[in-house]
């Protein structure tokens, strides 16, 4: 794939993959509207308490409603009065070196914690056939790309992140990043499309599994929305917006 092609693709995938549905439905009077890529505090997409026994619901309602809010507000307050403003955040990702560490931060935490509320559902559910067969194609079976990514959660050192990505050649890979860095950012060492992603930071987990980060990652397997990820995966492997 030629490299403005996967701007190209990495730019819509995530791009709508974080965007409020009523904006992305509401293209007949887009021009009167908002613009597509402000920036909006997105609702949890379940109850607190719906992620139990895995994800206990203070800590949901903490990381939710404490972290992610300030990620939010400090972001908003970075990029005031700029034309950030009116960027969407895989653009602003693209150059997020340009943009100093408080863009990068706090616009990772942003952006880092919608995709992973994404990422949960309490119905759980298993990949759709074929990003199962793509998943056995780059990790030798589902099992290996399980092992691959409890790894690289396990052993992120500090604070970060660990993701399925689908890089500039349309193949599955997993990765992790420090504090709050993604896939989509120019400082990335693999960059790509986030499918699926999972905060390993201590405020994801301490409150109900303490020192036990492995013991949160295993949990969290029985509540992957396989769902979304499925669809964020065939959609971006054919171009298209990833809702
Ligand atoms: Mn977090």
């Amino acid at each position: 794939m030629k490299r403005r092609q996967f701007i190209s693709l990495v730019g819509m995938g995530a791009a709508a993959a974080c965007t409020p549905t009523a904006k992305t439905k509401n293209t007949v009077s887009a021009s009167k509207a908002a613009p597509i890529s402000g920036h909006f505090f997105p609702a949890l997409p379940y109850k607190y308490n719906a992620l139990e026994p895995y994800i206990d619901a203070t800590t949901m309602e903490l990381h939710y409603d404490k972290h992610h809010r300030g990620y939010f507000k400090k972001f908003q307050a970075a990029i005031e009065d700029s034309s950030l403003e009116t960027m969407s955040m895989p653009d602003i990702f693209a150059d997020v070196s340009k943009h100093g560490d408080g863009v990068r931060n706090n616009g990772g935490g942003y952006y880092n914690h919608m995709l992973f509320w994404e990422s949960l559902s309490p119905e759980g559910g298993e990949p759709s056939a074929k990003l199962l067969s793509h998943l056995v194609k780059s990790f030798k079976s589902f099992d290996g790309f399980k092992e691959a990514f409890f790894k690289a959660a396990k052993t992120q050192f500090g604070s970060g992140w660990a993701w399925l990505i689908i890089d500039a050649n349309r193949n599955l890979q997993v990765v992790s990043s420090p504090n709050q860095d993604n896939p989509l950012m120019d400082i990335a060492d693999v960059k790509g499309i986030p499918l699926l992603t999972i905060d390993v930071w201590e405020h994801a987990y301490y409150l109900n599994y303490q020192n036990m980060r492995g013991d949160y990652i295993n949990a969290f397997w029985n509540i992957v929305n396989w769902k979304t990820v499925s669809k964020r995966f065939e959609k971006a492997l054919k171009g298209e917006w990833v809702g």
